[in-house]
């Protein structure tokens, strides 16, 4: 029924709407490097930071220029963005403060699962927080940002609060996605998660992508992931629809240099991540500055504006913690090398520089800290306050997205156990609103007629209810009162399931 309606509403609007989109599509530049307006000739030497007289204003609100290392950036067919950042003393205060917050959220989710309050999944971005505070401040709130499952400093960043991701971490009703989503699944407007299929995010960021562009809003997106990601096949697809569309995004790895324990050197025959797209062009950034993140993001957000397509990011970081709360990260890394990382840490680095270029002092940092850890510790205590979910079935069904057919549902499921339960078969079932759970056992000698009709009605559920996902595991009792999976006739329910 979803897709039947789908269909048809994709068919109007051609001749309206979707026009400037074709029109802006047909300047799209189809796999030749030449045509990219701003390529660079890969020969030329690389524009250098010019030299810089640090000037650095009494006021905070007053703009003026620092600097960022040389090496902070290697290119692939484009100009490289600014060596001089230009900031103000109060934009400097704030990536300082903001990346100061990610860490300290992180060190108290860390202790709240050790303390076993989170359970399941959990993963920390300490030493990656200048990415995701390099991009929110180049960015508004109209552009949009999607990414893997490590996402608790982005949706920090984005409009999340300290308690609301916190409180999703414990499971509680006033969680930012109501407790039901956890480490993985956080979301708020203009950022569309938090997402846990590695790779999976990188399409649907190429439709968000699409749809800015459709609807005309002159904005970006970021579509990060990975460097686990970086090899799949769905990921190529996306870049080649971008290019093909001139989509207005900017797609990111996020290079920690592992995927769980594998090393991407082990990973990935090629490892320059933003040479990935080859027909787009592409950039290498020291994700452990955050000026060099600002300052990239900038000039990509500029790139993407000006109508000249996708770009590939790569973002050079490094987790400290394991992969996940499971992982103490140090079975396939050795501690010189974590030491080594940790020296550069994002945010002493920058604290350092600031200092130095005389925008704050030893103690104002101090202070801030203090006053951060402070936040920190008032917010976690009181989404330590915030109720659990009732345990109603109700709640269940809140919240999720299942069509029109949401008010039918609870009745279909109580047609699949009036059929079970006339069926004679012990059965279990559960349903989510978008799942159907069904464990049965078959006893020896009983038709699998029930069952079959049971699967009938569950592909009738699948295809015109929109209800996506139907989870069997049949049991059948055999003569020797053994159980076994219902091999043989789970090949005929899953061809029943498939057509
Ligand atoms: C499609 C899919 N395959 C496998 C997994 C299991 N898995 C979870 S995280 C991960 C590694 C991803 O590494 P990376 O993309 O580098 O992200 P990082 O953890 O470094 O932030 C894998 C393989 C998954 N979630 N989804
Ligand atoms: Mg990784």
């Amino acid at each position: 029924m979803l897709s039947r309606s789908l269909k048809l509403t994709a068919a109007v609007p051609l001749a309206g709407p979707m026009l400037p989109c074709i029109c802006r599509r047909s300047l799209a530049h189809v796999a030749n490097l030449e045509d990219i307006p701003t390529a660079r000739d890969i020969q030329k030497p690389i524009a250098r930071r010019p030299m810089l007289t640090l000037k650095v204003f009494k006021e905070d609100d007053k703009p003026f220029s620092v600097p960022i290392a040389e090496d902070s950036f290697d290119t692939y067919h484009l100009d490289p963005p600014p060596y001089l950042v230009e900031t103000t003393k109060r934009e400097l205060k704030q990536l300082y403060r903001d990346m100061s917050l990610i860490r300290r959220m992180e060190l108290a989710a860390d202790g709240l699962y050790k303390d076993r309050k989170i359970r399941g999944f959990c993963h920390l971005s300490t030493g990656q927080e200048a990415v995701a505070v390099g991009i929110e401040h180049a960015l508004t709130k109209h552009d949009k940002l999607i990414t893997a499952y490590r996402s608790h400093g982005f949706t920090l960043m984005r409009g999340g609060t300290v308690k609301s991701i916190i409180g999703e971490l414990l499971g509680r009703r006033d969680g930012i996605s109501y407790g039901k989503g956890g480490s993985m699944h956080m979301f708020c407007e203009s950022f569309f998660g938090g997402n846990g299929i590695v790779g999976a995010s990188v399409p649907l960021g190429t439709g968000i992508a699409f749809a800015q562009q459709y609807n005309d809003a002159n904005n970006v997106t970021i579509n990060l992931y990975g460097d686990g990601a970086a090899n799949q096949g769905q990921v190529f697809e996306s870049f080649n629809m971008a290019k093909l569309w001139n989509l207005p995004v900017i797609f990111g790895c996020e290079n920690n240099k592992y995927g769980m324990g594998t090393s991407v050197e082990r990973a990935s025959a090629m490892t320059e991540y933003y040479k990935r797209g080859q027909f787009i062009p592409g950039l290498r950034i020291n994700g452990m500055d955050v000026l060099a993140v600002l300052s990239a993001v900038r000039y990509g957000k500029k790139f993407a504006q000006a109508g000249n397509g996708p770009l590939v990011y790569e973002y050079l970081t490094y987790r400290y913690a394991g992969h996940s709360m499971s992982d103490p990260g140090i079975a396939y890394r050795s501690r010189e090398e974590l030491k080594e990382q940790r020296a550069n840490d994002p945010i002493s680095s920058l604290k350092q520089r600031l200092i130095e270029w005389g925008v704050f002092s030893e103690e104002d940092a101090k202070s801030i800290d203090k006053e951060v850890r402070s936040k920190v510790n008032d917010e976690v205590a009181e989404a330590e306050k915030m109720p659990e979910p009732d345990t109603k079935p109700d709640i269940l069904f809140e919240d999720i997205y299942i069509g029109s057919q949401n008010a039918s549902f609870s009745k279909q499921i109580a047609e699949i156990q009036d059929l079970l339960q006339k069926s004679g078969l012990k059965y279990q079932m559960t349903a989510t609103g978008t799942a159907v759970g069904l464990f049965t056992q078959v006893g020896p000698g009983r038709s699998c007629l029930a069952v079959s009709r049971v699967i009938g009605y569950a592909h009738t559920l699948i295809h015109q209810e929109g209800i996506p996902r139907i989870q069997t595991d049949i049991r059948m009792t055999t003569r020797t009162d053994k159980e076994q999976p219902m091999e043989g006739s789970m090949l005929s329910v899953e061809r029943m399931l498939a057509t």
